[in-house]
C-alpha cells in the first residue's frame, strides 16, 4: 500500500546522572572527589534509505525512543552513551513539526540525515563540580512526515483521460488501465527515455472539479507532482462521460491554481488524447484549438501509440531548458 504521510512521536535519550563519590584513604576517610559524569543520551536521526519507498511502516509503529545515557560511577568512570536511533525514510520526505507546522527538513538525497531530537547531556560528577548533577532530559517532539515523490514530469487529467495508458506506453511501468473513473488510486512512477536523456514520469489519480475541497479522490495526490518541472495535461477528446474538453482544460487549471500558484505556473505540454476515435475527436480538437489559439496542442492516441514521440520530445525539450536555466543560476 502506498502511504504518504505519518505522525511520529520521538523522544531522545536522557543523559545519565553524575556520580557523587570520594577516593578514600586506608582509614576510610574521604579524600579527593572522584565521581564521573553521566553518559550522553542517544539522538534520533531520520535518514534517507533508497530501499524505503513509502511511509507504510509508520502506520504500525509511531513511537521511537533513543537509549538513555548510563549513570556514572566512582573512580571517574563516565557513564556509557545512550544508543542513537536511526529511522529510515524514503527520499522526498518533508519533515514538519506537529505543534508549529514549521518545516524542519526536506530530505531528497540518498543517505541525507536529519537530527530530529538531541539526547540529553549527562550530569557532571563531583570530580568536576561540587555536587554531582542529574542528566538532562532528551529532546522530545512530534513530527509529521509527508512524502512528495521525486519525478521530473507529472501527468494530470480527468479520470479516464488515458493517463495510465500513456505511462504504460512510454515507460516500463504497468499501471492498471480500465474504462471506469479513479482506476488509479495511488501515484506510479515510470522512467521515459528520449535519446540518451532519461526522466521520471508520475501518473497520478484523476482530478475533478472541486478536487481542492476533497471531491473525487481530492487533491492530495497533487503533492506528488509538486516537485516536477513539467506537467503533461492530458485531455480526452472522445467526449466519453459527456466530457467537454475545453471546459475540462479550464477547470483543471483552475483546480491547480486553487491548490498552489507554483503548480499552476509549471509549464504544460497539452496532449489531446483518443484521437483514434474519429469524427467526434476531430470535431472536439477543432473546437479546442479555436478556444486556445496560442497554445501548442499535440494530438495523440495513447492506446495506439500515435503522437507519443512528439509528446516526449516536447517534454524533454522543456526539461532540458529548465535544467540549463538552473545551472546558470
Ligand atoms: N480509444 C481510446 N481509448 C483510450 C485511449 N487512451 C486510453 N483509452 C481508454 O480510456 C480508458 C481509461 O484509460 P486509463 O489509462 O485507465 O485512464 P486514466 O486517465 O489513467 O484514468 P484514472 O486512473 O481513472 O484517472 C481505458 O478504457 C483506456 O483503454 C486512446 O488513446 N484511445
Ligand atoms: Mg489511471
Amino acid at each position: 500500500m502506498f502511504i504518504d504521510n505519518a505522525k511520529l512521536d520521538l523522544k531522545a535519550g536522557g543523559g545519565g546522572d553524575g556520580c557523587n563519590s570520594f577516593e578514600r584513604d586506608q582509614a576510610g576517610r574521604k579524600q579527593r572527589p572522584d565521581g564521573g559524569s553521566g553518559g550522553k543520551g542517544g539522538d534520533i536521526f531520520l535518514k534517507v534509505d533508497t530501499n524505503v519507498h513509502t511511509l507504510l511502516d509508520f502506520q504500525y509503529r509511531r513511537i521511537f525512543t533513543a537509549g538513555r545515557g548510563g549513570h556514572a560511577s566512582s573512580n571517574n568512570k563516565t557513564g556509557a552513551s545512550g544508543t542513537d536511533y536511526l529511522i529510515n525514510i524514503p527520499a522526498g520526505t518533508v519533515i514538519k513539526d506537529f505543534k508549529t507546522g514549521r518545516q524542519l527538513a526536506d530530505l531528497l538525497n540518498p543517505g541525507q540525515t536529519f537530527l530530529a531530537c538531541k539526547g540529553g547531556i549527562g550530569g557532571s560528577g563531583n570530580s568536576r563540580h561540587r555536587e554531582a548533577g542529574k542528566g538532562e532530559e532528551g529532546e522530545g517532539r512530534i513530527v509529521l512526515l509527508e512524502l512528495k515523490l521525486i519525478a521530473d514530469v507529472g501527468i494530470i487529467g480527468y479520470p479516464n483521460a488515458g493517463k495510465s495508458t500513456l505511462v504504460s506506453r512510454v515507460t516500463k511501468a504497468h499501471p492498471k488501465i480500465a474504462g471506469y473513473p479513479f482506476t488509479t488510486k495511488e501515484p506510479i512512477l515510470g522512467v521515459a527515455r528520449v535519446g540518451d536523456f532519461d526522466f521520471v514520469i508520475a501518473d497520478i489519480p484523476g482530478l475533478i472539479e472541486g478536487a481542492h475541497s476533497g471531491k473525487g479522490l481530492g487533491d492530495k495526490f497533487l503533492r506528488h507532482v509538486e516537485r516536477t518541472k513539467v506537467l503533461i495535461h492530458l485531455i480526452d477528446m472522445a467526449g466519453i462521460d459527456q466530457r467537454n474538453p475545453v471546459e475540462d482544460y479550464k477547470r483543471l487549471n483552475k483546480e491547480l491554481g486553487l491548490y498552489s500558484k507554483a503548480l499552476a505556473e509549471k509549464p504544460q505540454v497539452i496532449a489531446a488524447n483518443k484521437m483514434d476515435v474519429g469524427k467526434t475527436a476531430e470535431a472536439s480538437l477543432k473546437r479546442f484549438k479555436a478556444a486556445f489559439k496560442k497554445k501548442k496542442i499535440i494530438p495523440i492516441s495513447a492506446k495506439q501509440g500515435e503522437g507519443l514521440k512528439k509528446v516526449l520530445s516536447e517534454t524533454s525539450k522543456i526539461l532540458r531548458r529548465t535544467q540549463e536555466e538552473c545551472c546558470k543560476e
